[in-house]
């Protein structure tokens, strides 16, 4: 029986052959039209999946074991991603609010919301220049939809101020990239892992966050390589870890550099390596000379014997992987931090070979590729500068504009907040965000949000966010489009189109292109599919640092994906970076000597607590998909605290009691989860929550001074014992918090070590 008619084969580009007598890669019992091959929506591991499409409806997924990379396992969001696409919840038709600020949104017609729109825009910019509109987009969108809302800020509107959510993500990992390596990607694939003999995670939650990348790891680990872990929480693979590091928040350049020390002084340094492929290593070893063991370990909240020991265990390792994520990078020093991450990986050579490497784990589906295709505030398509007059003619050229009329380096995201609130920005286009969610200090966000003139939102579901918009426009799910995505190995994949959008709601770039035409200029955005923006995105790239001009859709079916830099057709593109040259002029990659500064706020007797927030399997992000996935938002319902046991015990909380957290921007009560394994200093907010359940009420909106990431990841708080649930409780299943708690239990440390070792 032939299988064939099965296989959707979208713009003829995607021919899959199951040859007879092959076992059939699905399996279901269920009347199915279709099965189209593509990838999941959320984290940037972008694992392969089938969606099944009966009746022209997607109704569920099925693994994709013919993708050599996940080998069809999927994680609990990528198996009920699915169930967003006809969610009952889906935006159908524009809405605009009416009578006002204070009005409701109510139902508009497209040529109504879009005309407006052009109108408003182009009289805020006649009254207040150009830059009075700013342009706010995401990275879970695909590489064209990312290319696109960079293009139209600057040639549709000629504005300045384009920036994403990447901001919030990604860019201490770049600034560390740029200034020591010269490129913007991670340096290996994902396939490396397994040849690691250590892998080092420093404040990555690889379990929760990145789950499906674990079966590499334990590969690896199946082969006698070590894992140690530096995390203040003891997560999931920190409690298998041969060494585990529950460092105070914030720290992380000081243990970094007392490794470092312990490298130097103890002769682990690959002399050979430094000479031939770096520079500027005098200066960092004086620098690094400065942290012995002992006081570091003060500084750290950890015992000197164990950085010793992490650093022994690193500096010996034939191959050494050192994975990276937010843990270390939401930080007033992150860029810093993740140099002196590259520092250590340079300094014991682990660079272009099998299992050495330095990475950051990037977090977004697209959070790769959304950084390299020109919707950042100073860059252009292809990782190229804003600010560079070469990379300016060219991209002008591109575009068909003379190169002056190209705004220069706008606002990052997180300075569009204040610019809002002072109303130099009155105006912005939203597309594939939820800052009313996701960004520092939400009294302050939501206020400035308030100001706008004209606030237009793009999403599926009304986020958040949307609400506050004048306008809201429906747009597309991932699966009914197609288009191209760069995991967190800069691996070039593809999704493919299952369905359309629901009731008048289209396709995002669509309504971008609709809009550019009302604003007179249509000329530039003349495509007619995705395909056509990725052909301009291949020419914009072309000779760039990131470069996709030899990456096709076709090659990237042939080829299970493509590793940027691909210059030509002919090119099988890099899957391991830096292996002859880094990517600077010289080929030499940089060391910086790295001072470590303490967090903007430290614990003091009225906050004398330090609160960090981050992520749990359940939910991805802002949550305005995943708490309206029924499994999902049972398995974790609402936020909580998390607390050390003997914290819980000084403050006279007991487990599932209603606690108020305090900081200096806000507060917030949500219940208890005692536990051992976070530091008895730190308490835990998972922050994918909106409304009175934002962690982000608490959080420090200070900023890092080169990339202006805010600091989610310390910063002082108070907690104590409610006088009263919050008004949501009332609304609340006990029995859904009580089986949330249980579910946030964590089994007996596989090490045999429950808690973390605390000096
Ligand atoms: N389930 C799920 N997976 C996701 C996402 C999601 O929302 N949900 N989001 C995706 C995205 S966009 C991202 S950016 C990634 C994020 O992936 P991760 O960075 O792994 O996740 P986080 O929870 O933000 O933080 C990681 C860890 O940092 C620790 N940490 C806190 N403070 C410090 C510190 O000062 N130093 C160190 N060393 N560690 C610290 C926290 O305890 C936490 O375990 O996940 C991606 N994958
Ligand atoms: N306290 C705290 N805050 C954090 C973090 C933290 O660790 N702690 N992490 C930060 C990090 S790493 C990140 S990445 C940010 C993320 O912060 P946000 O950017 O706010 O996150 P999302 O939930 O992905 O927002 C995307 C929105 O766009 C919609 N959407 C998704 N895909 C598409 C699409 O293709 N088209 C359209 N039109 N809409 C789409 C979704 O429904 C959602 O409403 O949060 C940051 N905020
Ligand atoms: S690991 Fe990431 S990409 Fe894979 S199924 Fe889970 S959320 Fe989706
Ligand atoms: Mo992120």
């Amino acid at each position: 029986m032939s299988l064939d008619k099965h296989f959707f084969t979208p713009e003829g580009t995607d021919t899959y052959d199951f040859s007879e007598g092959k076992p059939t890669p699905w399996q279901s019992n269920q009347e199915v039209d279709r099965y189209v091959p593509t990838h999941c929506c959320y984290c940037g591991v972008q694992c392969a999946m089938y969606l099944k499409v009966a009746a022209g409806k997607v109704v569920g997924v099925e693994p994709r074991y013919d993708f050599p990379y996940n080998h069809g396992m999927l994680c609990p969001k990528g198996t009920t991603a699915y169930q967003t696409v006809n969610h009952p919840d889906r935006l159908t038709h524009p809405l605009m609010r009416r009578g006002g600020k204070g009005g409701a949104l109510e139902r508009a017609s497209w040529d109504e919301a879009l005309d407006t729109i052009a109108r408003r825009f182009r009289e805020i910019q006649a009254a207040h220049g150009n830059d009075a509109v700013a342009v706010y987009s995401g990275s879970s969108m695909t590489n064209e939809k990312c290319y696109l809302m960079g293009k139209f800020a600057r040639v549709a509107l000629g504005t300045r101020h384009c920036d994403y959510n990447g901001r919030l993500c990604m860019s201490s990992a770049t600034g560390a990239n740029e200034l020591s390596l010269g490129i913007d990607r991670a340096a290996n694939p994902v396939s490396d892992l397994p040849h690691a003999d250590v892998v080092f995670a420093i404040g990555a939650n690889i379990g929760e966050c990145f789950p499906i990348i674990t079966s590499y790891l334990w590969q690896a680990r199946d082969r006698g390589c070590k894992l140690i872990v530096a995390d203040p929480r003891q997560t999931p693979i920190a409690r298998t870890a041969d060494l585990y590091l529950p460092l105070r928040p914030g720290t992380d350049s000081a243990l970094l550099n007392a490794m470092l020390y312990v490298i130097i002084t103890e002769g682990m340094v690959d002399e050979e390596f430094i000479r031939a492929r770096t520079s500027g290593w005098e200066e960092t070893k004086a620098e690094a000379l400065k942290y012995p063991p002992e006081p570091v370990a003060r500084v750290c909240g950890l015992k000197p014997e164990t950085i010793v020991a992490a650093a022994r265990l690193y500096g010996q390792a034939k191959a050494a992987l050192l994975y990276t994520a937010r843990g270390l990078e939401h930080q007033s020093k992150g860029v810093d931090n993740g140099v002196a991450c590259a520092n250590l990986a340079l300094a014991t050579g682990n660079f272009g070979r099998p299992g050495a490497g330095y990475m950051t784990l990037t977090g977004q589906g697209n959070g790769q590729g959304g950084r390299e295709m020109g919707q950042k505030a100073s860059q252009l398509p292809g990782e190229r500068e804003i600010e560079n007059q070469e990379d300016r003619e060219y991209i002008a050229s591109v575009w068909g504009i003379a190169e002056p009329e190209l705004p220069h380096a706008g606002y990052p995201a997180t300075l569009m907040i204040p610019a809002m609130e002072r109303q130099e920005i009155r105006a912005c286009f939203m597309i594939c965000s939820n800052p009313l969610v996701s960004l520092p200090d939400q009294h302050t966000v939501e206020r400035a949000l308030r100001r706008l003139d004209l606030f237009v939102v793009t999403d599926f579901f009304l986020s958040e966010t949307a609400e506050l918009a004048d306008i809201v426009l429906p747009g597309n799910v991932w699966a009914e489009d197609g288009g191209t995505s760069t995991n967190l190995e800069g691996r070039v994949i593809k999704y493919n189109r299952a369905v359309d959008p629901p009731g008048e709601a289209r396709l995002d770039w669509e309504i971008v292109c609709d809009l550019a035409r009302r604003l007179g200029k249509g000329h530039a955005f003349d495509y007619h599919s995705q395909r056509d923006i990725f052909e301009e995105v291949r020419v914009a790239t072309k000779g760039a640092r990131a470069d996709y001009y030899g990456i096709t859709y076709e090659k990237i079916n042939a080829q299970n994906g493509v590793f940027w830099p691909c210059p030509t057709e002919d090119h099988p593109g890099t899957p391991r970076l830096y292996e002859d040259r880094f990517g600077f002029p010289d080929g030499k990659a940089r060391f910086h000597p790295i001072t470590y500064l303490p967090p903007a706020e430290e614990p003091d007797a009225t906050y004398p607590l330090v609160l960090t927030t981050g992520r749990v399997i359940y939910h991805y992000l802002s949550g305005n998909q995943t708490r309206r996935t029924p499994f999902l938002l049972e398995q974790a319902p609402c936020p909580w605290v998390e607390m050390h046991e003997r914290t819980a015990e000084r403050l006279g909380i007991a487990e599932g009691d209603w606690v108020t957290v305090r900081t200096r921007r806000g507060e917030m009560t949500v219940p208890a989860l005692v536990i051992r394994t976070i530091r008895p200093d730190t308490i835990f907010i998972p922050y994918h929550y909106g409304h009175t359940q934002a962690a982000n009420i608490l959080t420090n909106p200070v900023l890092e001074p080169m990339n202006k990431i805010p600091e989610y990841k310390v910063c002082a708080a108070a907690a104590s014992k409610a006088e009263q649930p919050p008004a949501w409780a009332k609304d609340f299943d006990p029995a859904l918090l009580k089986l949330a708690g249980r579910n946030r239990r964590a089994l007996p440390s596989a090490g045999g070590r429950v808690g973390p070792r605390v000096r």
